[in-house]
């Protein structure tokens, strides 16, 4: 099954969430274990990537261990790259993303043009997203280049999510960057998520039960999560946790 079409089926009954992986700061045996980790609690996909520019071999090496072990499961990898150098032929598909709030056309447009041969070579399936970055933002917000969507104005993130819709993207991805202070504010998510016909994906900052739930039944489709399954003591404990509050919903 193609992967966007798994990620529709899935949405179009239940939430769903979605571990993510940054092979800058893991190993790939290390980035392996998580995954299976995270997929023995429930995990619906592994995303791979992150706004850190990584080593092309690296990344090879750690999507292919990912890689393995979500085949053993059935779950998909995808790629979630911050620029040309995210692309790796080992897994199922690619988040083919354009950071539509940048202020720089190389993050709306200039990577996709520089990697979309690379990726039709590579095999992998493009899945069209539009990415919105959110205040603070993190990492992302300043090598992107964001102008930021304040907090306090939803219509803002909105307008672009609608917009995303619009221009043909399937899935809308709202980002407060990764190790953000708090979440996406609910608020946001109910309004975007009111404005668009597509999945809304949600991630940064979510780090206990109560913010996946929380962000889950504000409207976001799929729940996002990195820093709190990497710094984890037990990820399948940590993952099962995430999964149980957005299944009651
Ligand atoms: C970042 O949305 C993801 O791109 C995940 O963020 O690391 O804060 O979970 P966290």
């Amino acid at each position: 099954m193609r992967v966007l079409e798994y990620i529709l089926r899935i949405t179009e009954r239940r939430k769903a969430h979605f571990t993510l992986l940054d092979p800058a700061e893991l190993e790939p045996k290390q980035a392996a274990e998580l995954a299976e980790h995270a997929i023995a609690g429930g995990t619906d996909a592994v995303m791979v990537g992150g706004s850190a520019g990584v080593d092309r071999e690296l990344l090879d090496e750690c999507v292919r261990a990912i890689r393995v072990v979500a085949d053993e499961h059935g779950k998909p990898v995808i790629l979630f790259p911050g620029d040309v150098s995210g692309i790796s032929k080992h897994a199922h598909a690619i988040f083919f993303m354009s950071l539509l709030n940048s202020r720089n056309p190389y993050y709306i447009t200039g990577a996709q043009a520089i990697g979309a041969h690379a990726v039709k070579r590579s095999g992998i399936e493009p899945v069209p997203m539009g990415y919105i970055v959110v205040e603070p933002g993190g990492a992302v917000g300043w090598v992107g280049d964001a102008k930021l969507i304040p907090r306090s104005k939803p219509e803002l993130a909105a307008g672009y999510a609608l917009a995303a819709e619009y221009l043909g993207m399937r899935l809308v991805y709202l980002e407060a960057g990764s190790g953000a202070e708090s979440p996406v504010p609910a608020e946001m998510v109910r309004l975007v998520k009111n404005s668009i016909g597509v999945p809304l994906i949600v991630g940064g900052g979510i780090r206990s039960a109560e913010d996946a739930r929380a962000t889950a039944k504000a409207g976001a489709d799929v729940v996002v999560t990195g820093t709190a399954v990497e710094g984890a003591e037990d990820a399948e404990e940590r993952v099962r946790e995430f999964v149980r509050a957005i299944r009651e919903l």
